[in-house]
């Protein structure tokens, strides 16, 4: 995020909506009459992935795009790194996230219980990084605010913090001391519980690809992408604003609440535009990338130029 490089554009193919889908019934399909072996074959699909009406109508970003252009600092740099890096390093089981902080009913989740005990949703969302590129993805994931009810948060609970895993020995850019790991970030409390704030679980209709932030991530669609913390396992429910990896880093370029605005520049680019991945030129970036009407009333009477 901080090292701007000049964009590696590759003509990428767009999959449509109908190709992907068709496969993963193939597959379904397959796996019912017996063809494929039980378990594998079937290991990335959700059973009980429910469409949902959260999707946008613009061309999806391909899954080879999805998933080999990334950021997940902890497995390196460079946009290449994660797909080449996290997976047979990131160990996804057993996972379990620890709840807790200004909750009456502090716990745990356990990954493979929250699969099953939960209904998966498909949400396609605009995805905009801070770095002025963006793409569409279906995620397949729960609502965060659903999620953190049942620990029910009391009248403390101002924010809700969230931790990345700490691991040096699977995730070797921990091993730097450039950053302060593990990746932190936060949300405050009513945009933990606004609806389009998503606890993703899979994307393309298959289990999330480790680079992607496997097993579970946060997806904030009105928001820029680096608020979107990667392979979660504790979520802390506090007073006081939590600090964030990229705030500490480097406070001035990146601020606490992170909403997409085009007309408040990054420091050092625009954000006025942003190239959506595997299409030529750029378009223009929209207040809360889109989501305005849903979100915007969260921040009314809020200057956006001091709270950026
Ligand atoms: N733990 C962790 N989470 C992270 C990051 C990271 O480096 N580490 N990068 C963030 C940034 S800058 C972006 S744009 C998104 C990228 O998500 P994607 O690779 O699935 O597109 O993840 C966010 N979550
Ligand atoms: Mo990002």
């Amino acid at each position: 995020m901080l090292i701007r490089r000049p964009d590696p554009i590759k003509p990428s193919e767009i999959t449509p909506r109908s190709a992907y889908l068709s496969r993963r019934q193939l597959i379904a399909g397959a796996a019912a009459w017996g063809m494929l072996p039980a378990g594998a074959a079937l290991a990335g699909a959700f059973p009980n992935l429910r469409k949902s009406d959260y999707k946008v109508d613009e061309a999806l970003t391909s899954q080879k795009d999805v998933t080999h252009y990334n950021n997940f600092y902890e497995f390196g740099l460079d946009k290449e790194d994660p797909s080449a890096n996290a997976p047979g390093r990131l160990k996804t089981r057993p996972w379990t996230i620890e709840v807790g902080g200004e909750c009456a009913k502090p716990g745990t989740i356990d990954i493979d219980s929250f699969l099953k005990d939960n209904t998966i949703e498909e949400r396609i969302y605009r995805h905009r990084c801070v770095e002025a590129w963006s793409m569409v993805i279906p995620w397949a994931g729960v609502p965060l605010g659903e999620v953190l009810k049942r620990f029910e948060p009391n009248s403390n609970a101002k924010y809700v913090a969230f931790e990345t895993l700490m691991n040096p020995a699977q995730m070797p850019g921990q091993r730097s001391g450039e950053f302060t790991w593990p990746y932190r970030e936060g949300l405050r409390i009513d945009e933990a519980m606004h609806p389009l704030a998503l606890l993703a679980v899979g994307l393309y209709g298959e289990t999330l690809p480790e680079q992607n932030g496997a097993p579970i991530r946060l997806v904030v669609p009105w928001k820029y992408g680096f608020k979107g913390i990667k392979s979660i396992v504790r979520i802390t429910f506090t007073p006081t604003q939590p600090r964030t990896l990229w705030n500490i880093y480097a406070p001035r370029e990146y601020g606490f609440y992170s909403n997409v605005n085009p007309a408040v520049d990054h420091p050092r680019w625009s954000q006025a535009k942003e190239h959506r991945i595997g299409e030529f030129g750029r378009r223009p970036t929209l207040p809360f990338n889109g989501y305005a009407d849903q979100v915007a009333s969260l921040y009314s009477g809020m200057d956006l130029k001091q709270y950026f």
